[in-house]
């Protein structure tokens, strides 16, 4: 079985509907990942044990989404030196703003790489994941390319109703 590369780290199972984004992209795009969920409030030993192992056990990045006062990107990223790309995940009071605050506004020194708030956040950190793993595979490079090329066709093809 082949080592993860990428591994995908959540507070709750109820980030799933937005995390499952991230995992998709992965999936499609062949790169060996992981998902479990890992909360930094509620499982504070297992998020650090998680981070401490990420080099060893050959991460390349970790994506992390947390929703509300989103610790767990912040919180993996002091503790390994593996990239971690951080995903706010939309919160019930206060819509995701919450957790994009949360996880962009980190101190000098310890950089989490944040991306957009929801299914939009997790599908890019995805692709970013790729295009950092593409930079030294030629042929995961050839696919994001190609993902890329189907993205301009397809907006190429979008026709517009008639104004009403
Ligand atoms: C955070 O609290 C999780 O990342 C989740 O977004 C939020 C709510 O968790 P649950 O109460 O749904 O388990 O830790």
């Amino acid at each position: 079985m082949t080592s993860p590369l990428i591994g995908v780290v959540m507070g709750s199972s109820s980030d799933w509907d937005t995390m499952q984004h991230a995992v998709q992209i992965l999936t499609q795009f062949g790169v060996p990942h992981a998902a479990q969920v890992v909360s930094a409030h509620r499982m504070p030993d297992d998020m650090f044990a998680y981070a401490e192992s990420a080099q060893g056990r050959g991460l390349r990045a970790i994506i992390a989404g947390a929703g509300g006062a989103a610790h767990l990107p912040g919180m993996l990223a002091a503790k390994t030196v593996v990239p971690v790309l951080g995903v706010p995940v939309a919160s019930r009071h206060l819509q995701g703003v919450d957790s994009l605050h949360s996880i962009v506004q980190m101190p000098k020194g310890v950089p989490v790489a944040t991306f957009a708030i929801g299914a939009a956040g997790a599908a890019n950190a995805a692709l970013f994941a790729v295009a950092m793993l593409a930079s030294g595979d030629p042929a995961l490079r050839q696919k994001l390319e190609a993902f890329r090329a189907d993205q301009t066709a397809a907006a190429r093809a979008m026709a517009l109703p008639p104004a009403a």
